[in-house]
């Protein structure tokens, strides 16, 4: 672990190797790689996986060609030391049985080396005495428990369905976990960012964790508030209050976004995230109430949530300029799109500021906030109220930042069909006088914070920011497809998820040398659940409100809420909704909130977006 990197894991499957003779399939059922090889005179067979239930323990199984030793010998112990001076003590097991070679390969981390060693030790000499046979079949249950729990069927569209599924296995892969869990942005599958933590863990793979696997929500949650510190350190020395969490974060919670990067022309380029990147603050807190709305824990208020919430309220009031127009501005930040730097009044950061604020003072006002005074309050609730948002009521949709309607409007098919890397291919200048945009920004906004954004703005802000984005980010599609399931329409949405799907499995950008997108397949459980299917949190319960493609004639969703397991089965006539024990529901309209384990919705006959209690 080189400062300011975490420890990187075995690379994905090089899905580019297969080949004449040469196969790789990843077994979604059993949770386990295989690997053929057919030479024309033999055919050699490899199977290889994450031991589930045994966190950083891989077993191999291969013929054991020459049938004598292992074919390359027993690696000895490999023992990384970390910046703090803990160490990854990984150790190698072998052990042949008639025909098959077993390998266990288990590591374990600890700041005492003999420690970390006498537990590597103990998971290898376990699992290598297992016959490897049993130890899959023991896998495969495993992994059938995790599919009985959550799963997907896309009844009209089999190629959607296994991709799906492909991006719930990657979550699912993520169940077994410490007391926090650090996501980077490709996780522990390759080394692009130096498995550093974005705003992807906190925004798009922890809403989608915390309805499959809800534990590791709370350990992602616990992986910010055990660096509070860290944040308030870095707020203090920007001179500002309360928490600034670090744009990128690895293991102590300091700033590590590197400050330059080297462009694929070879030019050295500053890179300014680390400093003006600002919204990730907003996205923590976010991410700690979609936790809470999605688990029903609140527990986690009393762990720190609290705090959390107070200091990152009393950072964004440090932060807002109070203008001579009467009204606060955030200057100088980069929005989600990253095209365009140092911009004034990002609508997405100002958005999420405002929401942070009132959401905070929501707590404080019913006493959740410890030390937070109504005076307090009241400034929290005042600086979101003047915080500008870019939305315009004569055109009733955002203007991105202040500016950003007078640059050229060049629109992304006039340049490539998307998804393209804009600044790659027209250079960064002309990119950033232009209104290209990289990923969804406006459009982000209303994914996250629906209610925080004027009514009728949706509509009108898909349609003037769609033709301008290039989707340069893998994190773009998947949340245009939710919005533009939400806004009615899903053939549409059903375009961006296909490019969403294929970002990982079919290696759609040509990035997946460097790891899993981890933002981009939480972002495909996001538009599954609440673009397609329409299940999200509204005021006092919740809202099914399903606008499925036209190709897609039912779909079936197991997963989790608010510690029910919950069934639904969707097509374009009908919802069943079967819970395993009472979950409260909140029509999209004026319907009242029913309490029920049972709930049928068919569609109304007043409009086509209208479900009606059956
Ligand atoms: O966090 C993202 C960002 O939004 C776009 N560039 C890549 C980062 C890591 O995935």
């Amino acid at each position: 672990e080189p400062p300011g990197e975490l420890l990187s894991g075995p690379g994905q499957i090089p899905s580019d190797r297969s080949g004449a003779g040469v196969s790789w399939t990843l077994d979604l059922a059993a949770g386990a790689v295989r690997h053929r090889i057919d030479t024309g005179r033999a055919v050699v067979e490899t199977v290889r996986w994450s031991v589930a239930g045994e966190p950083g323990c891989q077993a191999y199984v291969a013929p054991e060609l020459d049938a004598a030793e292992p074919p390359c010998g027993t690696p000895p112990p490999r023992v990384l030391v970390g910046d703090d001076g803990s160490r990854a003590v990984t150790v190698t097991a072998d052990r042949v049985i008639g025909d098959r070679l077993l390998r266990i390969v288990s590591t374990a981390t600890d700041r005492e080396r003999s420690r970390a060693m006498a537990e590597a030790t103990e998971r290898a000499e376990r699992l290598v005495a297992w016959d490897p046979s049993d130890l899959l079949d023991t896998q495969q249950r495993r992994w059938q428990e995790r599919w009985r729990t959550c799963n997907v069927t896309i009844e009209g569209d089999p190629a959607a369905e296994v991709k799906t599924r492909y991006a719930l296995f990657h979550l699912l892969s993520l169940t077994d976990h410490g007391a926090e869990l650090p996501i980077g942005a490709r996780g522990l599958t390759g080394d692009a960012y130096s498995g550093h933590v974005f705003w992807d863990a906190d925004v798009f793979v922890l809403p989608s964790l915390a309805t499959v696997a809800p534990t590791a929500a709370r350990a992602m949650i616990e992986y910010r508030l055990r660096r509070l510190d860290a944040a308030r350190q870095l707020a203090e020395r920007e001179g500002r209050a309360g928490v600034r969490f670090p744009w990128e974060s690895a293991r102590t919670g300091c700033d590590v976004t590197p400050r330059s990067g080297v462009t694929a022309t070879g030019d050295t380029v500053p890179i300014l995230t680390g400093q003006q990147e600002l919204h990730i603050g907003a996205d923590v807190a976010w991410a700690l109430t979609a936790y809470r709305w999605l688990t029903g824990d609140d527990e986690v208020l009393a762990a720190g949530g609290a705090e959390l919430y107070a200091d990152t309220a009393r950072y964004w009031v440090s932060v807002i300029d109070n203008g001579p127009d009467g009204h606060g501005h955030i200057n100088g930040v980069i929005g989600p799109d990253e095209y365009h730097e140092e911009v004034d009044d990002n609508a997405y950061t100002n958005t999420m500021a405002a929401w942070t604020l009132r959401q905070a003072a929501d707590l404080a006002g019913d006493d959740l906030l410890p030390g937070v005074d109504a005076t307090e309050r009241a400034s929290w609730l005042r600086a979101a109220t003047t915080l500008v948002t870019g939305y315009d009521a004569s055109s009733g949709r955002h203007e991105q930042f202040d500016g950003y309607d007078r640059l050229d409007p060049i629109m992304a098919e006039s340049i490539a069909p998307v998804p393209f890397a804009a600044d790659l291919l027209l250079g960064r200048e002309i990119v950033q006088r232009s209104q290209l945009i990289k990923q969804a920004d406006v459009l982000m906004a209303h994914h996250l914070v629906p209610d925080e954004l004027p009514p009728g703005s949706l509509g009108r802000d898909v349609r003037f920011y769609l033709p301008r984005t290039a989707h340069g980010s893998s994190l773009s599609p998947a949340v245009h497809a939710s919005v533009l399931a939400r806004a009615g329409r899903p053939d549409e949405a059903i375009e961006l998820y296909r490019i969403a799907l294929g970002i990982d499995v079919d290696d759609l950008t040509r990035t997946g040398a460097g790891g899993i997108h981890y933002a981009n397949l939480g972002g495909i459980w996001q538009a599954l659940i609440a673009g397609f299917i329409g299940v999200r949190p509204g005021r006092g319960g919740l809202i099914v409100d399903p606008a499925l493609p036209s190709g897609w004639s039912r779909v079936l969703v197991r997963c989790c809420y608010r510690g029910a397991r919950v069934e639904i089965d969707a097509t374009h006539d009908e919802v069943a909704v079967a819970t395993d024990r009472p979950l409260r529901f909140v029509g999209t309209d004026r319907d009242a909130a029913v309490t029920t384990d049972r709930l049928r919705l068919i569609r109304g006959g007043t409009s086509e977006k209208c479900w009606e209690r059956a």
